[in-house]
């Protein structure tokens, strides 16, 4: 395709999407999943028409419950007659869709509902990083006219917490019982979440791991925002009205009350260094994996003769180099 081919393409899909048009959505998230120049496009030509969906990121381990909160967050979204995009991401390579499979059953009374739409993301295998796509593809369906963007994800690794970070109300979902589990949590994921949830209140222990989250919160370094600490069963929907009920105030509170200014701006840093980490790092690595030194510094390490800290603190300085010209 011509270069202005591509222009008049990306022109022509973001009009129809800022109309609604799903089709036009599906294909611009496509496009924008793929790094494409025409995704690049559609991105810059839409952002001015975002700011208007509240974006809330569920994050939490494996098997918390949060696809099943998800689904029921955005049932009762819907009975509040609010539209919901949910882009699920899925930590499985894109090559095993067992989880996205699983997640689509569950979410089957949804799917045929014009209010949602429902979107899986691999997070490995796409050219840009996790939280670039998963943002950006958030902002696809925030110019798309939905009031709620859900971003599901796997709380585990650095890109799973720069997701949290473009979100602008994360929910940390916590189980009974996983004690370690929150204890282990607080380094990256409590520091993001502004809301804490322990799902699975049916079970035993569901009070103490309520206290376990509140000694850790009493702790930590919290600003004007105190994280409320909830517990559902998101299996029946119990608990999740006042669930969302707390999403609102925290988005009422960032964009309505004395610190919303504040706010705003720490949010606006926040996407904007989990972004360019996000970017360094992809280039940064490309940039090692071609740097001239590295494959005299392998066999140095191979045989013994350097060590692999003062071999990747050389290569260190052979790409600053590079990058000060
Ligand atoms: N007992 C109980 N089980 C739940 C609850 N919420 C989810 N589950 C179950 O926990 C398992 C993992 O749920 P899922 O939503 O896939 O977790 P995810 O990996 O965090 O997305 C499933 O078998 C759910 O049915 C709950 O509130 N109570
Ligand atoms: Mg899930």
């Amino acid at each position: 395709m011509s270069n202005s081919e591509i222009v008049s393409r990306a022109e022509d899909l973001s009009k129809r999407l800022l109309n609604g048009d799903r089709r036009a959505l599906s294909r611009a998230i496509s496009l924008v999943e793929s790094d494409s120049e025409a995704g690049k496009l559609i991105s810059a030509a839409i952002y001015p028409h975002t700011g208007n969906a509240q974006i809330v990121g569920v994050t939490g381990s494996a098997g918390a419950g949060k696809s099943t909160l998800v689904g029921s967050i955005a049932r009762e979204e819907r009975r509040r007659d609010r539209t919901i995009g949910i882009i699920a991401v899925d930590p499985s390579s894109p090559f095993s869709n067992g989880a996205i499979l699983g997640d689509r059953i569950r979410m089957q009374d949804l799917t045929g509902d014009s209010g949602v739409f429902l979107r899986s993301m691999a997070s490995r295998g796409n050219l840009g990083g996790l939280s670039e796509t998963a943002t950006a593809v958030a902002d696809l369906l925030d110019a798309a006219g939905f009031d709620v963007v859900l971003i599901e994800t796997v709380g585990a690794g650095q890109d799973e917490v720069e997701v949290a970070n473009a979100a602008g109300t994360t929910v940390l979902v916590a189980n009974p019982g996983a004690g370690d589990d929150v204890q282990s949590m607080k380094a990256g994921l409590m520091e993001v979440a502004q809301i804490m949830v322990v799902n699975k209140a049916d079970l035993a222990g569901a009070d103490t791991a309520v206290g376990q989250l509140r000694s850790l919160l009493a702790i930590a370094d919290l600003g004007a925002w105190k994280p409320p600490i909830l517990k559902t069963i998101a299996s029946s929907g119990e608990g999740v009205p006042e669930l969302i009920d707390k999403i609102d105030e925290h988005q009422i509170f960032m964009t309505e009350s004395e610190h919303a200014e504040e706010e705003r701006r720490a949010h606006a840093r926040r996407q904007i260094m989990a972004l360019s980490r996000a970017i360094l790092h992809r280039e940064t690595i490309a940039a090692a994996a071609n740097a001239t030194a590295l494959d005299e510094l392998t066999q140095q390490v191979a045989v013994r003769g350097l060590d692999p800290r003062s071999a990747a603190i050389e290569l260190v300085a052979e790409l600053r180099s590079l990058w000060s010209d």
